[in-house]
């Protein structure tokens, strides 16, 4: 098993993951403003930016456009998924083999956990097979932990959050990706309660400049290694202008008024 830190899709310790399954779990609302961004290739491009350490996507996009980008894009291949068709205790069904997204040219995976939901037995069943067989091939783990379903209300309370990370660190994952808890304070206590894995921050739906990079701030600050982001950076209308500030407020921890005003 190679270091984390070793891997491609991290950079000096963080991580800058862009996520484009929204189609999928969201739907094609998600890019009812933004209609060029249906073509994945656009989003591939954005992944280009060296601040972007890897791109998440379904098994069918890397199929269709990762070649093209292989040589300028990590891919981090997210092995489940569900639509927002799906009306049942929150699920996700797996729809790629790990030896079929190493095939694919993946350098990391990804998983969704739903800790709490009435299906978590078997989808942490299902997170063991395919986080054993991606050590097989050295392939890091990364956890969108989630914790929701019918006894979970409030899914980003701090105590939600220090538990999904803890959850993580404990099944093996080598990061884990959860929702903003609200405040610096609980996010240093969720990072904490995830020992040496790495912690990094959901995105979640389009806000302005100065309140994502504040909250991207926030984080850093309280030890999280960075940010596993779509619409924040795909729904702009310049991706670049915000990923230059991203890469100043992630890796060299500047502040996001410092980031804004380069
Ligand atoms: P965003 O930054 O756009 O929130 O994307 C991150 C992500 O985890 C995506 O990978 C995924 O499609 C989406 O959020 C799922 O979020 P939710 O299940 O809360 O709708």
């Amino acid at each position: 098993m190679i270091p984390i830190d070793d891997s491609p899709i991290v950079r000096d310790g963080k991580s800058l993951i862009l996520a484009m399954d929204h189609g999928l779990e969201h739907g094609p609302v998600d890019f009812e403003d933004v209609p060029e961004k249906l073509d994945p290739s656009t989003v591939f491009e954005t992944a280009t930016h060296d601040a972007v350490t890897a791109m998440a996507v379904q098994k069918g996009i890397a199929e269709g456009y990762y070649p093209s980008y292989e040589d300028d894009v990590n891919l981090l291949l997210k092995l489940n998924g569900t639509s927002n068709l799906w009306m049942g205790e929150p699920d996700s069904a797996v729809n790629c083999s790990v030896d079929y997204a190493a095939e694919l040219g993946a350098d990391a995976l990804g998983f969704t956990v739903y800790g709490g939901s009435n299906h978590e037995i078997e989808m942490v069943e299902e997170f063991r097979d395919a986080q054993e067989k991606g050590r097989e091939y050295d392939l890091p783990m990364v956890m969108w932990s989630y914790p929701r379903g019918q006894g979970l209300k409030n899914d980003t309370k701090p105590s939600t959050i220090s538990y999904a990370t803890r959850l993580a660190l404990e099944l093996g994952a080598d990061i884990a990706k959860v929702k903003y808890p609200g405040s610096k304070d609980a996010m240093a206590h969720a990072v904490k309660c995830a020992g040496d894995m790495k912690v990094v921050m959901s995105g979640g739906s389009k806000t302005s400049d100065y309140e994502f990079l504040s909250t991207v701030e926030a984080v850093i600050d309280a030890g999280a290694k960075g940010l596993a982001v779509g619409r924040n950076v795909w729904q702009r209308e310049d991706p670049t202008r915000l990923l230059d500030a991203l890469e100043k407020v992630i890796y060299e921890e500047e502040t996001a008024d410092a980031a804004l005003e380069a």
